[in-house]
């Protein structure tokens, strides 16, 4: 077993944490504070072909596998978690078309995903579809060579700037789960319009849309694979998307951690760093020993990915670990600063608003729980 990185890996993990300290960190609290998605610092990315990560060259991407991508993941996270979610989830939406989707597909939408200049959005969840995914209202009814979409979707991560909207929606609704199909659906399409953006309480500089379909005529070559296996794919595009949640998780409670060691190393009471405290080495120790077991999942989740085998199991463990810790580090580094740390002078109260969606986006804890029972029981 060897746990050492390749020279390309840590290439990449050193060149992402670079930009992620010179260009992320400066910028972070203040497109937290106004809600502002980073347009400068996107540009970048896509510059420093991140956008194309863990995806395969002969698509237009930048190759890498994936503990690459679940390693700039991590690092974008250790600043700010909004870049890490904006990545991640546009690799999740490109995924639907890289596993599933034809030759002829791959060669006409990847490219441009690949390298930043269309967005990629994975849509499933809708209001009445979240954890139940295969409760969709969406429906898609065959026309000729075409689909007649209907329907909207919420909460979708980089909706609002998305370009190419991976849609999974009911074409035949008896069949309930096996009735879900998959379109690649590009955003000039007529009938196609993005809503409002959230207000939510963490990773506030990404832009999380409902977007809406009414009447929207989709060629039937847009499908992705067979009628009827949506359901399937989507479960199998969201476990690899996972590890880029649980490394996101990852690097939240890192940064958070890393924030709390300087912080208990400085500040002095009683006439001594708070950090000669045995009650705060304490507290530091389970916190390095929790970020340290999380990433340790995360990253075997991403080789085992690479390995071509089914990590439905591995990847839910990873998410679920890695999420619980960024929540319990994040509130305790908030509380190592003591009544600062409550306020918006250092970044720990961000980095625990940020760690709360780990637990809920792409899977809440209690849907890891299920999947892992599921592998586990059967
Ligand atoms: N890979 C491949 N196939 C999968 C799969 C996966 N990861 N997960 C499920 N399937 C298959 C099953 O093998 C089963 O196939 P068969 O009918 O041929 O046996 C089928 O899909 C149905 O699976 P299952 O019975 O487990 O489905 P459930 O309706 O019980 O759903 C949960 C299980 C709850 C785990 C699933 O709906 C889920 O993950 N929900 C959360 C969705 C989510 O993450 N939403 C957030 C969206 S992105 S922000």
């Amino acid at each position: 077993m060897d746990f050492s990185l390749t020279e390309e890996q840590t290439l990449i993990r050193d060149m992402v944490r670079e930009f992620a300290e010179k260009e992320v960190k400066p910028i972070a609290a203040e497109i937290d504070r106004n809600h502002r998605f980073p347009v400068e610092t996107v540009e970048r990315m896509k510059e420093l072909d991140l956008f194309g990560l863990s995806i395969p060259e002969e698509y237009g991407g930048s190759g890498g596998d994936t503990v690459t991508y679940a390693l700039a993941c991590e690092e974008l996270a250790k600043v700010c978690a909004s870049h890490s979610a904006i990545l991640s989830v546009h690799i999740t939406g490109i995924k639907s078309v890289l596993l599933f989707g034809t030759e002829e597909q791959k060669r006409k939408y990847i490219p441009d995903m690949a390298s930043g200049k269309k967005i990629a959005c994975f849509c499933l969840t809708e209001p009445g579809a979240g954890t139940d995914a295969s409760a969709l209202q969406s429906r898609g009814v065959r026309q000729g060579d075409t689909y007649i979409l209907n329907g909207s979707k919420i909460f979708i991560t980089n909706g609002g700037v998305g370009g190419t909207y991976c849609l999974y929606v009911m074409t035949q609704p008896e069949k309930k789960l096996k009735g879900i199909t998959g379109f690649i659906v590009d955003r000039e399409t007529p009938g196609f319009a993005v809503g409002q953006s959230e207000d939510k309480m963490g990773i506030r500089a990404s832009v999380t849309s409902e977007i809406m379909y009414r009447d929207m005529v989709v060629p039937a070559e847009n499908m992705i694979g067979a009628e009827g296996e949506g359901f399937k794919y989507a479960m199998k595009v969201l476990d690899s998307g996972r590890i880029g949640m649980a490394a996101q998780a990852v690097g939240i409670a890192q940064g958070a951690l890393d924030a709390a060691v300087a912080y208990v190393k400085d500040r002095t009471q009683f006439g001594k760093p708070i950090a000669a405290n045995q009650g705060i080495q304490w507290m530091i120790a389970e916190m390095a020993a929790q970020v340290e077991a999380a990433r340790l999942l995360t990253y075997r989740a991403a080789a085992l990915n690479d390995q071509g085998v089914r990590i439905s199991k591995e990847a839910a463990m990873a998410k679920l670990v890695a999420a619980t810790t960024a929540m319990d580090v994040t509130v305790k580094a908030v509380q190592l600063h003591g009544g600062i740390g409550y306020t918006k002078a250092y970044p720990v109260e961000r980095f625990m608003r940020d760690a709360k969606i780990t637990e809920i986006y792409e899977g809440t804890n209690e849907v890891m729980k299920m999947v892992i029972a599921g592998s586990v029981l059967s």
